[in-house]
């Protein structure tokens, strides 16, 4: 069902969205995928290497309107239409609310609130138009409940879901679906750490959220998937 269809993955370089590119590669998709780091341009040769040909790298801020703009440009100029949006680009850190500064508050909202907004806004027109089309916001279980010290990065994930919810009922009469997959701890780089570290063993792999995105694209026209939430066994939390 997605083969030859087109995604754009933000925040592919590495981690989370790196993988999801290999997967919907692995479903014939085509692949635009973006980062901020000239980082995203050796993901593409790598991926390139395991014998997915069709994965053009775009480096690009989400913060910035401009660069998404041009996401979408390239993508519709070198693939011809875009079928998914995956809103990955992300960042976290944590640590107590008094000694997080307006500069950090002020970029962890630009990156993961003003990017899922700014990558929807460009890629919105197109998918009206087309009245078809697919957008995967990839937010977080504490987009549901919070934690001590994830007060600014809790806040942004909320943010997400709000927005997520209010796009999707807007966008529905053109026949495009928004959902969120909302995932606990995964092993990756985020907040400045290392995929594969021997104490993330039992965390979710990346695998296990790219795997869901395939299964929230290729959901049958008739099908919206509004939220997928996934946690690694380990992990306690609280359970509506
Ligand atoms: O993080 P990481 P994840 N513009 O650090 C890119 C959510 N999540 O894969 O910019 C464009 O390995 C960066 O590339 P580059 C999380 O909130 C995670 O875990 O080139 N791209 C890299 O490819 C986030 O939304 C966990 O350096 C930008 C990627 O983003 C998503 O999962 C738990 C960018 C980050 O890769 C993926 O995060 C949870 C920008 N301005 C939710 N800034 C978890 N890991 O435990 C960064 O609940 N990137």
């Amino acid at each position: 069902m997605l083969k030859d269809q087109i995604a754009i993955v933000t925040g592919a370089s590495r981690g989370i969205g790196k993988e999801i590119a290999i997967k919907l590669a692995e479903q014939g998709m085509k692949v635009t995928i973006v980062g901020s780091s000239s980082q995203v341009s050796n993901t593409a040769e790598e991926l390139k290497d395991m014998g997915f040909p069709n994965i053009l790298p775009v480096q690009a801020d989400v913060s910035n309107e401009e660069d998404l703009k041009e996401v979408v440009r390239k993508t519709i100029e070198t693939y011809g239409k875009v079928d998914v949006l995956v809103n990955n680009a992300g960042v976290g850190f944590f640590k107590l609310t008094e000694e997080v500064t307006v500069e950090e508050w002020k970029r962890i909202f630009e990156v993961n609130v003003q990017g899922v907004f700014l990558a929807t806004k460009a890629v919105l027109p197109h998918m009206k138009e087309r009245k078809s089309g697919t957008i995967i916001n990839i937010s977080s279980d504490v987009a549901r409940y919070t934690i001590p010290n994830g007060a600014a990065y809790t806040a942004t994930k909320y943010a997400v879901q709000g927005f997520s919810g209010s796009v999707a009922q807007e966008v529905r009469e053109y026949g495009i679906r928004v959902g969120t997959i909302n995932p606990g701890m995964v092993d990756t780089y985020f907040a400045e750490s290392t995929q594969g570290l021997p104490d993330k063993k039992d965390w979710l792999k990346v695998e296990d959220i790219a795997n869901a995105v395939v299964y929230m694209a290729s959901a049958p026209k008739h099908m919206l998937i509004d939220e997928i939430v996934l946690h690694p066994f380990v992990q306690e939390y609280p359970i509506a």
